[in-house]
């Protein structure tokens, strides 16, 4: 008799945030094996394991105590890119303990890594065979000749062949089905986008009969209870003749079912879409991927752009989810095509969209092989334990962060440009230049207000609206030994500006010293790092400090002091700190939140800033620093008088 073992691997996530998955499916790809196995070889007993959720120890025993407990002859994996190492790992351990006299194991692997890097899965000794493709005729080819070649292609399944997964899972040691079923209607695509590899596996686009597809959802139904499924077709919708029966067969149907499918944005017409409504869909997701036209062909995305844009609207008339597919990152990727990308999200409005971090580099795409021919990556890449690459090659992980911030920006934020003001008319001339000067794309609505301290004359600088003034005895000098009672006012002026803009609805306040000149980019570079509270770097030789030394407007220890060295501040990029001031964008989640206010039995709370910083710390608000576009910090006559020569030539001195 055979005994076989199938097994889904471990998934461990990686901690950068930048991969993994959440558990929300079920591996119907083994329970397929199972399912279509079962119908070709009588004398047979399977073992399903799926250990997606498990760690790579738990996963160990498990195998391990059923190969101790029974006379296994085979036993295969699903190989995945992502989590290849977890099913090689234990393949090896596997051999090292069962290669013996007494135990004859043959080890085998299949799925999407499998098919596409067969020939470097070949040199691996502790794997027998690799079975490429569509894997059920390969497993009966190799369940049948017990002198199976390492490499076994044994093509695709006619379409009638396909079994019904769900009879596999009574193979499975425990059923972790969730509310929702899988289910499939096609196999492989219709198109050949550069980026995906789902080609390698599946090679002609085929459809089951509606008849099929419809019992093995009943069959879910009666025995699992499930009225809920998740099409993981690469594109449900591409065969409307044989769609549109088995919305009629589940639309007679009682109890009604519902289900979710991906397909492309242009596969669908209003016929298609009322039937798919009728028959229970209830959510849909379309790679869109770019709003781009031009990043769009050079993915090989052959989309027509406005016939997608027609079913999304005619999908949100059937009141049907639609959930948009996008990629960040592709080569030739800029600022200006992740603005279409956005234009494209607010024109169609979508219930929802999601993109991963960066365009995710997966071995046998035509891109792959770009890069490779490129130098940027080969394929002694996929020995290595690392997760598949985001591509970086024109962009940062930072600068995709950026990018993928930006998306999300849906309707124009209001940023409210503050500060409270007593500065030398010329001084603050330049520094509202600076204000005047920074870039502002669609994204972003400014607006101006400041309370002017004992500084009437400024006013003529300003619109009306844009200040208030306040006149008192209290003195600004930059001796920095203020005392309480100036802290006090400080704090007081700069909460009712706060006040000022969550009247006004302002997604952040932007608060600049008077005496800074910032650099154009600094606020939608600011924006894009998407943190609750970023300063902007400055640099200044306080008065007084001894070693002439200039320190940056923030600190990472108590009372404006630093735990590590202020210089490595000077490499462009973004640090997070204990504090920082003078300079910074703070979110409304933040601002809500943190006043300036002096804190009660914090000494060195009384400098406003601080009182603030300590106050987000304590929220768990992150506090950072970006370190790319200083500013410039005109803070004594002599300084300005530089500036002014350098940027306006001639000079006028400022006494
Ligand atoms: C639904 C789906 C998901 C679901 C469920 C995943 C799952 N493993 O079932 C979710 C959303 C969770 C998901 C996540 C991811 N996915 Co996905 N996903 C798919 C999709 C669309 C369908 C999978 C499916 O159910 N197919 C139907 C079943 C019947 O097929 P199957 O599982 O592939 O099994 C057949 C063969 O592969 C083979 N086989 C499978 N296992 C074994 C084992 C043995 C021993 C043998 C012999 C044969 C064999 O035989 C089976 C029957 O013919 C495929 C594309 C596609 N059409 O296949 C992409 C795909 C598998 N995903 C892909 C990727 C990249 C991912 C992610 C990395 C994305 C991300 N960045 O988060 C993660 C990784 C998650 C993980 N580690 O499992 C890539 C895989 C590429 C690769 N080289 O690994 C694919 C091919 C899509 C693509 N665009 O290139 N995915
Ligand atoms: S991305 Fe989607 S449409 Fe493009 S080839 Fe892959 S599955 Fe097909």
């Amino acid at each position: 008799m055979i005994n076989l073992i199938l097994v889904y691997p471990p998934h461990k996530a990686s901690n950068d945030g930048l991969h993994g998955q959440d558990r929300d499916w079920f591996p119907i790809g083994i329970a397929s094996l199972a399912a279509y196995i079962e119908t070709k070889i009588k004398d047979i007993k399977i073992t399903c394991l799926d250990l997606f959720d498990l760690n790579e120890d738990e996963a160990k025993s498990k195998i391990f105590n059923l190969l101790s407990e029974e006379d296994i002859n085979y036993i295969g994996f699903t190989l995945m890119t992502e989590q290849r190492h977890q099913a090689l790992d234990l393949i090896d351990e596997l051999k090292s303990y069962y290669v013996t006299d007494q135990y004859n194991i043959k080890t085998f692997v299949g799925g999407p890594h499998a098919s596409i890097m067969y020939q470097q899965l070949s040199e691996y000794e502790e794997i027998d065979h690799i079975i490429v493709g569509e894997g059920e005729k390969g497993l009966e080819y190799l369940l049948t000749n017990p002198k199976a070649e390492k490499i076994i292609k044994q093509g695709e399944l006619p379409i009638e062949e396909i079994p019904l997964a769900v009879n596999g899972l009574k193979y499975f040691d425990e059923v972790k089905l969730g509310d929702q079923a899988p289910i499939i209607f096609s196999r492989g695509c219709t198109d050949r986008c550069f980026f995906c590899s789902t080609y390698k596996t599946w090679k002609k686009y085929r459809t089951r009969t509606p008849e099929d597809v419809f019992r093995e959802m009943r069959l879910f139904e009666s025995l699992y209870n499930i009225t809920d499924f998740k099409f993981h077709d690469d594109s449900a919708t591409a065969n409307k003749e044989n769609l549109l029966p088995l919305c009629r067969l589940l639309n007679s149907f009682e109890p009604k079912f519902t289900f979710e499918m991906t397909a492309r944005a242009d596969q669908l017409d209003e016929e298609l879409i009322y039937n798919l409504k009728q028959a229970g869909l209830i959510k849909i997701a379309l790679g869109i991927e770019s709003g781009s036209e031009k990043l769009r062909n050079a993915m090989n995305k052959k989309l027509d752009i406005e016939k997608a844009k027609e079913n999304i609207a005619l999908l949100k008339k059937h009141k049907i989810k639609v959930h948009l597919l996008f990629i960040v990152g592709y080569p030739g990727e800029t600022k200006e095509t992740i603005e279409e990308t956005r234009q494209f999200i607010i024109e169609t409005n979508p219930d929802a969209f999601s993109n991963l971090p960066g365009l995710m580099i997966i071995p046998g795409t035509p891109i792959y092989n770009k890069l490779v021919r490129d130098g940027w990556i080969d394929d002694t890449y996929w020995l290595s334990r690392k997760p598949a690459p985001y591509y970086t090659g024109e962009h940062s992980m930072d600068t995709l962060r950026a990018f993928n911030n930006r998306l999300r920006i849906i309707k124009p934020l209001k940023i409210m440009i503050a500060g409270v003001v007593n500065q030398k008319p010329e001084i603050f001339k330049a520094y509202l230049e600076g204000i005047n000067n920074l870039e502002t794309g669609s994204h972003i609505v400014t607006s101006k207000y400041f309370i002017l301290h004992n500084s009437d004359n400024l006013k003529e600088f300003l619109n009306e609206g844009e200040y208030e003034t306040v006149n008192n005895h209290l003195t600004h000098d930059m001796s920095h030994t203020w005392t309480y009672e100036k802290f006090k006012f400080m704090a007081d002026q700069k909460n009712k500006l706060i006040q000022i803009a969550y009247k006004a609805e302002a997604d952040y306040i932007f608060w600049i010293d008077s005496d800074l000149i910032v650099q154009p980019p600094t606020l939608e570079h600011l924006i894009d790092r998407g943190a609750p509270i970023v300063g902007e770097i400055f640099w200044t030789i306080w008065p007084g400090n001894k070693e002439n030394k200039e320190l940056p407007n923030c600190w990472d220890a108590d009372h404006y002091s630093f735990a590590s060295d202020p210089e490595e501040l000077r490499k462009p990029g973004l640090y997070d700190v204990g504090g920082t001031g003078a300079c910074i964008l703070v979110h409304m989640s933040a601002y809500k939140f943190a006043n300036y206010s002096p804190i009660p039995n914090v000494t060195f709370s009384a400098w406003e800033d601080r009182a603030f910083c300590i106050r987000a710390a304590c929220a768990s608000i992150p506090i950072y620093i970006d370190t790319v576009y200083p500013a410039e910090h005109l803070y004594t006559d002599e300084l300005y008088n530089k500036w002014y020569n350098k940027n306006k030539g001639g000079g006028v001195k400022v006494e």
